[in-house]
């Protein structure tokens, strides 16, 4: 063979490959008609061979004829093999999925109806100018009952109402009280905070868990006087219940205040008519407040002939159940059934 018939040898073996593909329906078919075409027994390597025996100015024509058809080979195959994965993957999408359905909604999360809660409750103090304290959950019997005024044989240091970690040492905190006191002791006068977080006391039934939150505020300045204290827990109550809710202050007794009084508001179910949720009385109690005991402002180093204060604490499970009515129990903010959480949006 001499060159010419060579390099139009090599050009028909190029076209007779991609007649040879239409064929093969599989990767492996494809490759193997490669194989039969480049590999060592192939015809295409059998006129490699002959390269040495033509004239040396003929050799690069040649050559660049054999590189040629091996590049033509091994483009179609790997272009058919392309098409036939694609046809594939189309052919199983169209047998497995039914693009004509309605996509899925990702599901999105919401905060918890406690949180929401919680956070009204603080932006409102805030917006009073009350700064947000925290501190620790496991306390000393000195944070939580000593520095407030706590006699030694009340109920609340007994056993049976609080969780102790060592006895009548370290327990879990019952109130977050304890955090105001840590606050009074490090912070310098006036002090205007709010204390959100979770307490613990030995208490579950349909209106108590072991665990729930609770919000106190202390309010300490020269010439704070018990109007103060009606007029921030009004402004706080009215934004939360509406402008016209009616409110009482009814005196009650805390170790850590004195006067002491708890806040009461017309019941929102039955307009203070009497009901199941008021329990016939017509009101339903909202917080606990007071004016800071002088013992209490002394034992954190406070001089209370200069000072006065005063101190307010509530239940957010408690306001969170009057806030989405029809919350038989209190367990269901712990639970956290999500057809249960998903009810509630901010
Ligand atoms: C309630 C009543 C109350 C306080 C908490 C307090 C804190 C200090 C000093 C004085 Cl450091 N008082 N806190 C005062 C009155 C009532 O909570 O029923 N809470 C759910």
């Amino acid at each position: 063979m001499n060159s010419g018939e060579i390099v139009s040898r090599l050009r028909e073996l190029g076209d007779a490959f991609k007649a040879d593909l239409k064929s093969r329906e599989s990767e492996m078919d494809i490759r193997a008609l490669q194989a039969a075409y480049l590999g060592g027994k192939g015809e295409v390597t059998a006129l490699r061979k002959m390269l040495g025996k033509i004239p040396a100015e003929e050799r690069r024509t040649v050559g660049q004829a054999l590189n040629d058809v091996k590049d033509r080979i091994e483009k179609a195959a790997t272009s058919a093999i392309d098409i036939l994965k694609e046809g594939a993957s189309r052919e199983y999408l169209e047998r497995h999925v039914d693009l004509t359905l309605p996509g899925r909604v990702p599901t999105v999360g919401s905060l918890h109806p406690l949180s929401i809660v919680m956070y009204d409750i603080v932006d409102i103090f805030v917006s009073m100018g009350f700064d947000v304290v925290s501190g620790p959950e496991v306390e000393t019997d000195y944070y939580n009952f000593g520095a407030l005024n706590f006699p030694d044989d009340h109920p609340a240091r007994d056993m049976q109402d609080t969780f102790f970690i060592k006895e009548g040492r370290t327990l879990l905190r019952t109130h977050t009280s304890p955090v105001q006191v840590r606050t009074m002791q490090s912070r310098s006068l006036p002090i205007k905070v709010v204390a959100p977080g979770v307490v613990y006391r030995r208490d579950d039934d349909p209106t108590h868990s072991p665990m729930f939150l609770q919000i106190e505020g202390l309010l300490v300045d020269e010439g704070v006087t018990f109007a103060h204290l009606k007029g921030v827990l009004s402004a706080f109550i009215h934004q939360i219940f509406g402008r016209d809710v009616k409110l009482r202050f009814r005196p009650s007794f805390f170790p850590f205040t004195e006067p002491s009084a708890e806040v009461d508001i017309e019941c929102i179910a039955c307009r203070g008519r009497g009901c199941r949720l008021c329990s016939q009385s017509g009101w339903i109690e909202i917080l606990g407040s007071g004016m800071i005991d002088p013992a209490v402002l002394e034992e954190s180093s406070i001089d209370p002939e200069r000072y006065t204060g005063f101190a307010f604490g509530l239940g957010v499970d408690r306001i969170a159940m009057l806030r989405y009515e029809g919350i038989t129990s209190i367990k269901l903010f712990y639970e956290n059934d999500p057809r249960f959480l998903g009810c509630f949006r901010r």
